[in-house]
């Protein structure tokens, strides 16, 4: 039988590069009946093998985006520094009210990707503690169960609720806020912590848990609280640094996304991170050494590459 074209199209997704989590959530929505399609630099199907948290196997088609048709709804998990980029690089292929969720560790400023938006296109954004492993080019695991919260960035639309219930189907249990700032904060004191110390030791998550580590950890997220309070965002650093702990006893066997960058060669994600925090550090006249310290070091580490 024919499927009703109106019917796939509220069910189409695309989903932007092939990273784990874009993977992840592609072979989420595949699975909850959705048609997932991916927008890669070189266009063409990935035969995935999905490896669920329950350790169910899936084999799955992903077709990649046609050119001849607009995007109504897309999901850019990128990397911080990429964001910019693949939206541009999307543009001439998005509906005049398309609905694009982006998602990345760090902050970046989301006044420029508002200014270019269509007024009826909607931005998002979706913070996610999901984990998820690419053993592979065409395999994802669902590593470690986490929680995504979403936000919108833009006017409400009657598109709204159809969104969300997607991402829940693609990187839920979701929580929707009205202000990601807050989360946003407390996720960069967690990855200001976790990701250049775990890429410097080139380690697992887990190895941060030992003592020699614990003085720069204290010292990273209460400069995060510090500059987050500043701004607006109370945060305690007793809770912040438990908090790191948690998630480092929650992903032990876990490498980070920088610790995976760095040794892959690849760019990092630091200047969205504790380079984020430095910056708004020094328009705040607070001091942040040790953000600064792991901001050069990582630089250096990625030049000597
Ligand atoms: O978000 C992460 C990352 O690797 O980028 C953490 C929370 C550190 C888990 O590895």
């Amino acid at each position: 039988m024919a499927s009703n074209p109106s019917t796939s199209s509220a069910l189409s997704w695309t989903i932007v590069g092939r990273g784990a989590i874009g993977l992840l959530a592609a072979a989420r929505l595949y699975h909850a009946g959705y048609s997932p399609r991916l927008w890669l630099k070189r266009p063409a199907p990935v035969e995935l093998t999905y490896t669920g948290i329950d350790h169910q196997q899936q084999q799955m088609r992903l077709p990649s985006e046609q050119a001849d048709r607009l995007i109504p709804r897309v999901l850019i998990p990128v990397k911080a520094y990429d964001v910019a980029n693949a939206i541009n690089q999307l543009a001439p292929a998005l509906r005049p009210d398309a609905q694009l969720v982006i998602s990345h560790n760090g902050i970046i400023p989301f006044k420029p990707l508002l200014e270019e938006r269509h007024p009826d296109q909607g931005l998002w954004f979706l913070s996610t503690s999901q984990a998820a492993y690419k053993p592979a080019a065409d395999q994802v695991i669902h590593t470690g169960l986490g929680q995504s919260y979403l936000a919108k960035l833009t006017a409400a639309s009657t598109e709204d609720d159809a969104i969300i219930t997607a991402m829940t189907a693609a990187l839920g249990p979701l929580t929707v806020v009205s202000d990601i700032q807050p989360l946003l904060w407390q996720k960069l004191a967690v990855n200001a912590a976790i990701n250049p110390l775990s890429a410097l030791e080139n380690c697992r998550n887990g190895q941060l848990a030992s003592p020699r580590y614990q003085q720069q950890i204290k010292a990273l997220v209460t400069e995060v609280c510090q500059v987050a309070t500043a701004l607006g965002y109370p945060m305690q650093p007793a809770q912040s640094v438990a908090e790191v702990y948690r998630v480092i006893a929650a992903t032990a066997n876990n490498f980070s996304s920088m610790q995976q960058d760095v040794a892959a060669k690849r760019p990092t994600e630091i200047h969205a991170i504790c380079g984020y925090v430095c910056q708004q550090a020094e328009q705040l006249g607070i001091a942040v050494p040790a953000n600064l310290q792991m901001l050069n070091r990582i630089v250096a580490l990625a030049t000597a590459n």
